[in-house]
């Protein structure tokens, strides 16, 4: 868990519709969505950034990656949709509990970011 407002959603203290829960992570909406479909797949273990992980959590980061496709495959995005970590400030990174985004539902340039 972190202070920040993801412990607090996963501690209970702060209300959230998830859209996807298990054992290890929930997903919840974007409160200020980038694209039709923007997700948040957070750990229910407090990781500040992706860099902070250890080789104790490799389980952790690929269960993410599959929870991450099966809320896309249940949002109906599996052919499209890309995958997102911002690590660190400079990245803008704003909420320091490590989390993905799923981003879907707009045009993909071909070779961009
Ligand atoms: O992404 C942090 C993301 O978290 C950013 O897109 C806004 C979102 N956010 C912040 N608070 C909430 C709540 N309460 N519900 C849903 N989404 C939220 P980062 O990668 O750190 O820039």
């Amino acid at each position: 868990m972190t202070d920040t407002i993801f412990g607090k959603i996963i501690a209970g203290e702060i209300p959230a519709e998830l859209i996807y829960e298990d054992e290890h992570c929930i997903a919840i909406n974007d409160i200020a969505p980038q694209a039709p479909v923007h997700v948040l797949v957070i750990p229910r273990q407090g990781i500040a950034r992706l860099v902070d992980a250890g080789p104790g959590d490799q389980a952790l980061l690929g269960h993410l990656l599959l929870a991450a496709g099966k809320v896309a495959e249940q949002l109906g995005v599996q052919d499209a949709f890309r995958l997102i970590i911002n690590n660190g400030e400079g990245a803008g990174q704003t909420v320091f509990h490590l989390h993905l985004h799923i981003i879907a539902g707009r045009e993909f340039a071909e070779g961009h970011m």
